[in-house]
């Protein structure tokens, strides 16, 4: 038998030859088992929406997603309890009933605030940064999940091992991952891996988002749009603290999230968003010289 029979008697005595008349129907009941299967799990929606491990939204064919965890368990009472709505009068014109005053007012609160580096150790009464934090927990969130934790650090030693961990590491980043064109376009700032403002202002806020929540018996719990939400209540906070005559710097210690959430003994729901040195501007401090987009240049009126 030459080679070319050998190999068409093989296939005809082939699996596949054999069964041919079975793999059509296997086939179509292993895709109706994966339709239903899609079908019950999202709610016959087309596409199942893609996760990501960070809980970032996604966008799949032009449609954006929550990729929030994918737990494959769907619990028919939501976590908020449904209750009756209760009226509700709407916002109050805080100053002599005049909308155009309160507004002005506020802007020019708002409008004072800078980012400060250089901090006096005159001390801060810890209560009134709390009540600026309890402002700050005001915030809108996702479903009312308030997905935020505020850790507020006064104790020296602990701010200095918060410093000596963002120094090590902001090191490393001036000096080898920050691109030669990031670190000269914060030339102007002047800002260097050395963090005196960690240890000279009196108080510290580590805000981390809570990624996901923890329910009573355990399972997680889904904590939609968990950075916006933070990072609003964290806007809020910067206008507590202006209006409570403080001064403070939003810093994004790159790539200390997970030492200092050690450090505060966090739980691994929480990634560290952003760090606030909260105190009084020192007699000596500085700020870049900087302008601020004026109005119409921000608004676009239709
Ligand atoms: N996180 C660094 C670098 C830095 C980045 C930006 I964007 C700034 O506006 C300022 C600083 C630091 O805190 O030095």
């Amino acid at each position: 038998m030459n080679f070319v029979e050998e190999i068409l008697r093989a296939f005809d005595q082939s699996l596949i030859i054999s069964c041919w008349k079975y793999i059509f129907p296997v086939l179509v009941v292993l895709y109706l088992f994966i339709f239903l299967y899609d079908k019950h799990r999202y709610g016959g929606k087309a596409a199942k929406p893609p996760t990501t491990p960070n809980g970032a939204k996604e966008k799949l064919d032009g449609i954006e997603y929550v990729g929030e965890i994918e737990t494959g368990e769907f619990d028919p009472t939501p976590e908020l309890e449904e209750r009756e709505h209760i009226p509700f009068a709407g916002a109050k014109v805080t100053l002599d009933k005049d909308p155009i005053k309160a507004a002005n007012h506020f802007y020019e609160i708002v409008n004072d605030r800078r980012s400060v580096r250089k901090f006096s150790r005159r001390p801060v009464d810890v209560s009134v940064v709390e009540r600026c934090i309890h402002a700050a927990g005001t915030g809108p969130s996702g479903a009312h999940t308030e997905p935020w934790t505020f850790c507020l650090v006064s104790d020296p030693d602990m701010k200095l091992q918060v410093r000596e961990i963002i120094e090590a590491e902001e090191f490393i980043n001036y000096e080898q991952r920050m691109s030669k064109q990031w670190t000269t376009n914060l030339r102007p700032l002047k800002t260097n891996h050395v963090k005196e403002y960690l240890t000279e202002a009196p108080h510290l806020i580590l805000i981390f988002k809570q990624t996901y929540g923890i329910k009573q018996d355990g399972g997680k719990k889904q904590h939609y749009y968990n950075e916006i939400s933070t990072s609003i209540a964290t806007g809020i906070l910067l206008c507590a603290l202006q209006a409570a005559g403080l001064n403070t710097l939003v810093t994004t210690p790159l790539n200390c999230g997970p030492a200092l959430r050690n450090l505060l003994g966090r739980p691994l729901n929480e990634k560290l968003l952003v760090l606030l040195p909260v105190g009084y501007a020192a007699d000596d401090c500085t700020v870049p010289d900087l302008k601020r987009k004026q109005v119409e240049d921000i608004i676009v009126k239709y």
